[in-house]
């Protein structure tokens, strides 16, 4: 075959031709390698902001998930978790698989697949390589990729280009990324970890509004709320796995105004209200019972849903509150996402300040639609307004 009629079946398959919206100002996508569920999400927000104040397309990455059966990390496509309509309303957003089926082609062909770091570094495993971004290296990283089937041909280093790396608030960040990445020459910016900052930027939170589950969360949520949870009910999340004690541990040592994963959300990215102490990160058993107690009397509730990654403290929960009338529940098997939705309809949610997984249901009563699912507190710490009538 002359390669003439190539040329023309290329051309023809282009996404201009067959019809597909290519977007001249370029693609952003990257691997939420960081932690598990809550903590990716965090980075999602700030990730999402990025691509906007850039004008990029978002490629939905696919979520990494560590089933404890499983030898390395399992990648679930973004649309199985959150809807894509909702997200559409705030920026341009298209899944990594339909990217790579119907854009990738022509816009990120294999040889010209470029992925960007912040600056070299060594190798774990071959200490004879030549320092470089290594973006498939390690778990879950390689297996990240390569459940996309992307290998990249060239590290792009950024860390000393662009002003403000990753946080465009920052005067002339948003030029020098337009400058140093033209879209023309950087189609696709695929970043081998995140591109924000953990946790989520004050400024990013409200974009929690935006991630809406897809129905088969929703739906279960809202069968197990009909069936089990009579209104009003109060949602808790019991953050107690044993990898939790090493997160608390020096916490022990008394409050800190330092930041530990999620706490911003409770003292402040600045600890401006307050200090994070040993019963916000861990509250012992008689702090949960006691403040469950409390806020079942305050409104009135009828029911307690427990969120657990390990003990759901059922038949200690249910003796201190059956004399009050009130079932207590939890999800048998149990399930994370659907946990969560859960706990965003409940009529108050008590969480834990350090948890991600927690700041995720706390995001998601503050920004949500129904104005009646956003009463939410902590265990083991008052708001500074909440405290100073306590003190008067
Ligand atoms: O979501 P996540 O980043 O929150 O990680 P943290 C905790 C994971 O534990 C969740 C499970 O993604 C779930 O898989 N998990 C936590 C739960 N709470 C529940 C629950 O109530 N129900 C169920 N079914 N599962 C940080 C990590 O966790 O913990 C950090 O992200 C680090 O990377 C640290 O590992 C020790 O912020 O709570």
């Amino acid at each position: 075959m002359s390669p003439l009629p190539v040329v023309v079946t290329l051309l023809l398959l282009s996404p201009a031709v067959i019809g597909l919206d290519v977007d001249p100002k370029g693609y952003v996508t990257f691997c939420p390698c960081m932690g598990r569920f809550g903590n990716q999400m965090e980075q999602f927000l700030g990730a999402l902001s990025f691509a906007k104040g850039l004008d990029r397309t978002l490629i939905l990455p696919p979520l990494v998930e560590y089933p404890s059966n499983a030898p390395s990390a399992v990648m679930v496509d973004f649309d199985f978790y959150f809807q894509l309509a909702p997200l559409q309303k705030y920026h341009k957003v298209i899944t990594m698989r339909k990217f790579l089926k119907e854009i990738a082609p022509t816009v990120w062909p294999k040889r010209e697949r470029k992925v960007f770091c912040w600056s070299p570094r060594e190798s774990f495993f071959d200490k004879s390589a030549a320092p470089g971004c290594h973006a498939k290296e390690g778990n879950p990283f390689g297996p990240f990729w390569d459940h996309s089937k992307i290998d990249f041909v060239e590290d792009v280093y950024i860390g000393h280009n662009v002003v403000g790396g990753y946080d465009l608030s920052i005067n002339g960040s948003i030029s020098s990324w337009h400058t140093f990445y033209p879209a023309s020459e950087y189609p696709v910016l695929a970043f081998s970890a995140a591109p924000a900052l953990f946790p989520v930027k004050k400024n990013d939170r409200v974009l929690q509004r935006y991630l809406k589950w897809t129905s088969r969360f929703t739906q279960k949520a809202k069968q197990f709320i009909t069936d089990e949870l009579p209104r009003p009910f109060i949602g808790i999340h019991l953050r107690n796995n044993i990898d939790w004690d090493n997160v608390c541990q020096n916490l022990k040592m008394g409050p800190q105004k330092t930041n530990l994963f999620a706490s911003a959300q409770c003292i402040g990215y600045f600890g401006e209200k307050g200090e994070l102490s040993f019963d916000m990160c861990k509250p012992s058993e008689e702090l949960v019972l006691q403040t469950v107690e409390d806020k079942v009397n305050a409104i009135g509730a009828k029911s307690v849903f427990v969120a657990s990654d390990k003990d759901h403290m059922i038949p200690e929960l249910t003796d201190r509150l059956k004399s009050l009338g009130v079932v207590v529940k939890r999800l048998d098997p149990d399930d994370p996402h659907v946990s969560l939705a859960i706990l965003q309809r409940a009529n108050h949610f008590i969480g834990n300040c350090v948890s991600t997984f927690s700041s995720f249901a706390i995001r998601s009563r503050e920004f949500a639609t129904d104005s009646s699912f956003r009463d939410s507190s902590f265990f083991g710490y008052a708001p500074p307004s909440r405290k100073r009538k306590i003190e008067l």
